[in-house]
């Protein structure tokens, strides 16, 4: 609809005057976020735009099941455009396992979210007082269908818990239980009973099924066959929303294409490249990854650079919030995928919310915050020329 208005309007401004360059430009392909992989099969093609739909138009009010307690009311509320979320739309997670369990106030299910909204004739929750917590901005949801794919072996690989080699850096995987709706990923490298979980801030889900499940509950309110359990009751109730409709959403999330790099021949965006390398941002941010068998063609074994290693990193005192989640301590946090960073503002209202909680506004702050298995790299950034520093960064911005 937008597009032929668009269209019209420019038809009748080359009519009119003769010249092109009036009225808005339509965005290029590379500046969006949204859009399947290519080599989808016409079946697959539906089955995203189903899951489209779901995740970007469904708006959930009281009479589908909203809440009754919630912190937003739509996937895309969080997920703009599929982009990184503004801090307005933050979530809060609270709890420690390092303290006295039992000394943690119940509220609500009993899970550790928030919902700081709810329906007529309920009352939002409260962050229980005393209680360590994190702000979490919503990140992108691009590509996450090859960061999916990646086999367990691959991660396991670039792990290296106890530092053998002495840089300094000793990633681990996030090792937990699976819910039990859980379908194993073929070949998987369990620790007993304990499955690598990827996706989230503190690398708690274990994949988009799960992560999409919890999503739906904790921030819409929304029960499904695979949860059943309503976040203000605490008690099991019928599913608000079809399996086949989580499943849609779930291939939408899976064949969402990644970001396409931009300005990759600027001379500065290639000598960035390097001292990306030589500073060791890539001992974390690991450019590129390759998918194992996938049934869907387009992501199977496909090499993608999402700069990420998915594993966990103790990041210093300055990004531990005291808040810790699943077997991950209260410094760890998952490496993000740097890819895409540069559009966030398009999706953060025109400015740049980075880290978990949005606190740095550029990735200059960002890199500065980094500690803990990052300071000799950040140390190494920081002895950079001012030119070189920037020549990183707009290699960062080129992502
Ligand atoms: C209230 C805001 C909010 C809403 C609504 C929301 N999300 Fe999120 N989403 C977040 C935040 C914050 C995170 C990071 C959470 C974490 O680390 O566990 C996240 C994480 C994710 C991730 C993991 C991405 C990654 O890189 O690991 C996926 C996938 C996702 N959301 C999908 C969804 C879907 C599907 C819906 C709708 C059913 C949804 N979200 C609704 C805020 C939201
Ligand atoms: C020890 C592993 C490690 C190293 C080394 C490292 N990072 Fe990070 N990086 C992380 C983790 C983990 C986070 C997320 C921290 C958080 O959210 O609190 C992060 C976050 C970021 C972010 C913000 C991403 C976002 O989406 O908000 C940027 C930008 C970034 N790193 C760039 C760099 C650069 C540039 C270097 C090299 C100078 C570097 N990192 C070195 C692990 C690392
Ligand atoms: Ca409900
Ligand atoms: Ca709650
Ligand atoms: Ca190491």
């Amino acid at each position: 609809m937008s597009k032929i208005t668009f269209v019209f309007v420019g038809l009748s401004v080359i009519l009119f005057c003769g010249c092109e360059n009036l009225g808005p430009e339509e965005p290029m392909e590379f500046d969006l976020l949204d859009g399947p992989i290519d080599g989808l099969s016409i079946s697959e093609q539906k089955r995203f735009l189903a899951g489209d739909i779901a995740f970007n138009d469904d708006v959930f009010t009281v009479e589908n099941g909203l809440g009754p307690l919630f912190v937003g009311t739509s996937c895309v509320s969080c997920h703009s455009g599929d982009g990184k979320g503004h801090p307005f739309n933050q979530l809060i997670r609270f709890g420690n396992n390092d303290l006295d369990l039992s000394a943690m106030p119940t509220i609500g299910d009993g899970r550790n979210q928030i919902q700081n909204k709810a329906i007529p004739g309920f009352e939002p929750e409260t962050l229980p007082y005393g209680v360590p917590f994190s702000i979490l901005v919503a990140p992108a949801v691009t590509g996450l269908g090859l960061l999916d794919a990646v086999p367990d072996e691959e991660i396991v690989a670039l792990a290296d818990p106890m530092d053998e080699d002495g840089d300094g850096i000793s990633g681990r995987p996030h090792y937990n239980l699976t819910p039990e709706f859980t379908k194993i990923r073929e070949n998987s490298v369990p620790q007993g009973d304990n499955y690598i979980f990827r996706f989230g801030k503190k690398a708690n889900s274990y994949d988009l099924l799960h992560q999409t499940v919890g999503a739906y509950n904790q921030d819409i309110g929304i029960t499904s066959l695979f949860d059943p359990i309503d976040p203000f009751s605490g008690l099991e109730v019928d599913p608000e929303i079809s399996t086949k409709t989580l499943n849609d959403v779930v291939f939408y999330l899976k064949t969402l294409k990644a970001p396409i790099s931009r300005n990759q021949m600027d001379p500065d965006v290639i000598a960035g490249k390097e001292f990306f390398q030589s500073v060791q941002c890539a001992a974390c941010h690991t450019p590129t990854l390759t998918t194992g068998y996938s049934p869907t063609k387009s992501l199977s074994f496909k090499e993608f650079h999402p700069y990420t290693d998915l594993l966990l990193h103790d990041m210093g005192p300055g990004l531990d919030d005291g808040f810790t989640e699943g077997n991950v301590e209260t410094s760890e946090w998952r490496t993000p995928p740097l890819w895409g960073i540069g559009l966030s503002a398009n999706s953060q209202g025109g400015q740049m919310f980075l880290l978990h909680d949005g606190r740095a506004s550029s990735i200059e702050e960002a890199i500065e915050m980094h500690g803990g298995e990052a300071n000799n790299s950040k140390a190494r950034y920081l002895s950079l020329a001012p030119e070189e520093k920037s020549q990183l960064i707009k290699f960062i911005n080129s992502l």
